[in-house]
């Protein structure tokens, strides 16, 4: 089968615009799913891609019917505003007066804003909303004039119940099924990581892995309350999934909870990803990954995000794992433990919430970078207008850490001085540089701890056990 199929001047070579102007429009098109095409996967995409980059208009619809009962199973309206941010640089607070509907999503049971048409260069990628399409079933696509514009005018679009049909398969994976596939390409189980999540059973006995083929998943992946379901990637570099959200571009609603992040799952257990990469392409509040769950691994990842570029609730085991971010990059209320990780950061490394009688954020052999030079492993602040209570059971321990860029106070700014410091743990020991040698600990913030052997011994040792950290759960990675 066929990925694109080049459909040359189907579409209006030469039509007339204004009367007696004739202008070319659009030289070529290539459709996916392309006209006529069978065994489509239920949660494909829509793509264009022409010779030269089109813009989005500004109203207009695109509709998918089914084509034996003409119903419409699907409609996409562009004079709906995409969010109320949609460069994500507006407010990041909850609007309630806000009563304009803007284009929403359901992604695995919570609402999203969304764009309907992402343009990448040439390609204009259409995500119709999730879960619309069923399997056995064949569809048309009508498009109005203008959704799409080309230099020369308004792509034309598809008025006609036979301009763009395909059928999707006759059956999606049997249940029971250990192993789906996802390749962008539409060459296996599913097009998308957030359709083979959807499909993912609730509650198995045994786990589920979901391959993802090299390739690019610009979509938003959200789940809940799912188990056992293993996430793994072709390769880290060559699996890349991301979305431009952030706090302004979904800000908090009514509904539940943070939506801002590309990745996010929530009431979880037992779920590991493994060797992809996870962007945000919006700066500000902007997770990479929101972790919230018990168990979860985290293993061969490559994580950007902005600020809070990642975010964890429950507990987590994250290893041989790269995060980037611009400030309290790690935004823990989880307990993690962090080994042979590298976390690169701008501003504070970490605003650690860990609540009394867990265990909080523990790094193991793991290396921390400073990007302005300046930077902090742990800020400590309270969020509402300088008024206490800030988390004063907050818990961060490095073990055997490298470090660059790290200003010689350590830690801080913690709010409140003369600090309620007993319950605090901001414990290193072994701080090194990349080359290995011990740092200079003479100007550390005074309420931070620098363990010795063999003094700490004990405190040491435990805190390099991942079950003494998590609750008593010792990770399993499966490989
Ligand atoms: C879109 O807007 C333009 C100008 O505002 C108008 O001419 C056109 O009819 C509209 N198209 C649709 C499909 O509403
Ligand atoms: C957000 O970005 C858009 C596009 O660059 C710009 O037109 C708009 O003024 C910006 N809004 C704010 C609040 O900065
Ligand atoms: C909240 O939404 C209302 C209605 O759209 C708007 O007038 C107001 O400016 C918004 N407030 C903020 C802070 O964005
Ligand atoms: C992955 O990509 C990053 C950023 O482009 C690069 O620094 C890193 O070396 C790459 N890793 C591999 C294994 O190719
Ligand atoms: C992280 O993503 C941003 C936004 O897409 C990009 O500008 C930056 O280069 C990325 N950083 C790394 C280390 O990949
Ligand atoms: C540490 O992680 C890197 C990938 O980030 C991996 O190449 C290396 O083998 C890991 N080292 C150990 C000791 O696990
Ligand atoms: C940390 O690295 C040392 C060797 O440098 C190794 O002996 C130890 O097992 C590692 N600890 C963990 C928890 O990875
Ligand atoms: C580093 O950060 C501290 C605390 O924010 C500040 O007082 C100091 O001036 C900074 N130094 C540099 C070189 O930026
Ligand atoms: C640590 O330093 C702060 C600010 O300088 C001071 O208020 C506090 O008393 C000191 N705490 C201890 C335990 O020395
Ligand atoms: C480390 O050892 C010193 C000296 O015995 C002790 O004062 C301190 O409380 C110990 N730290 C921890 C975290 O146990
Ligand atoms: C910063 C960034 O990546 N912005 C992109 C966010 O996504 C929109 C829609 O895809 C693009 O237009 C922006 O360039």
């Amino acid at each position: 089968m066929r990925a694109f199929d080049l459909i040359l001047g189907a579409f209006g070579l030469l039509s007339a615009v204004e009367g007696s102007n004739v202008k070319r429009r659009d030289s070529s098109v290539q459709l996916w799913p392309s006209r006529g095409q069978n065994n489509v996967n239920i949660d494909t995409n829509l793509v264009l891609t022409f010779s030269s980059a089109p813009t989005i208009g500004k109203n207009g619809t695109i509709r998918v019917y089914n084509s034996a009962s003409g119903e419409q199973v699907d409609l996409l309206d562009l004079s709906i505003p995409v969010s109320p941010s949609p460069f994500g640089n507006g407010s990041t607070k909850a609007n309630y007066t806000d009563t304009t509907t803007y284009q929403t999503n359901i992604i695995g049971g919570m609402d999203f804003y969304f764009f309907p048409i992402i343009v990448r260069g040439n390609t204009a990628r259409i995500y119709l909303h999730n879960n619309q399409l069923d399997y056995g079933q064949t569809y048309y696509v009508t498009m109005d004039p203008g959704v799409l514009n080309l230099a020369s005018g308004p792509f034309e679009g598809f008025s006609s119940a036979c301009a763009w049909t395909f059928s999707t398969k006759a059956k999606g994976p049997a249940a029971g099924t250990d192993q789906v596939v996802v390749a962008s390409d539409g060459s296996a189980d599913f097009n998308t990581v957030q359709g083979a999540l959807d499909w993912a059973p609730i509650n198995p006995s045994s786990w589920t892995t979901i391959l993802v083929m090299d390739g690019d998943y610009e979509e938003l992946v959200y789940f809940q309350y799912k188990t056992k379901v293993l996430v793994r990637g072709q390769s880290q570099n060559g699996t890349r999934l991301g979305y431009p959200n952030n706090s302004a571009f979904n800000p908090p609603n009514r509904q539940g909870p943070s939506r801002r992040p590309a990745f996010s799952f929530k009431g979880v257990a037992d779920v590991q990803l493994s060797s992809f990469s996870i962007t945000n392409y919006y700066r500000g509040q902007a997770e990479a990954l929101l972790t919230d769950g018990m168990r979860i691994v985290i293993d061969n990842m490559r994580l950007n995000g902005s600020g809070d570029a990642m975010t964890t609730y429950g507990t987590a085991y994250v290893r041989d794992t790269t995060l980037y971010g611009d400030g309290d990059t790690i935004l823990g209320y989880g307990s993690v433990f962090w080994e042979n990780c590298t976390i690169s950061t701008g501003a504070a490394m970490s605003w650690t919430r860990t609540v009394q009688g867990i265990h909080g954020n523990v790094f193991v052999n793991s290396t921390i970078l400073g990007r302005d030079g300046n930077n902090t492993f742990v800020r400590l602040q309270s969020n509402v207008g300088g008024v206490l209570p800030w988390w004063p059971y907050s818990e961060v321990v490095m073990i055997n850490t490298r470090t660059q860029g790290i200003a010689p106070i350590g830690w801080g700014p913690i709010q409140g001085a003369p600090y309620p410091d007993q319950h605090l743990h901001l414990w290193e020991y072994n701080t090194m540089d990349l080359g290995g040698k011990p740092v200079d600990y003479s100007q550390r913030l005074n309420i931070s701890q620098q363990l010795t052997l063999p003094a700490n011994a004990s405190v040491i040792s435990a805190y390099t056990d991942p079950a003494y950290v998590l609750g008593g759960w010792t990770p399993v990675v499966f490989s």
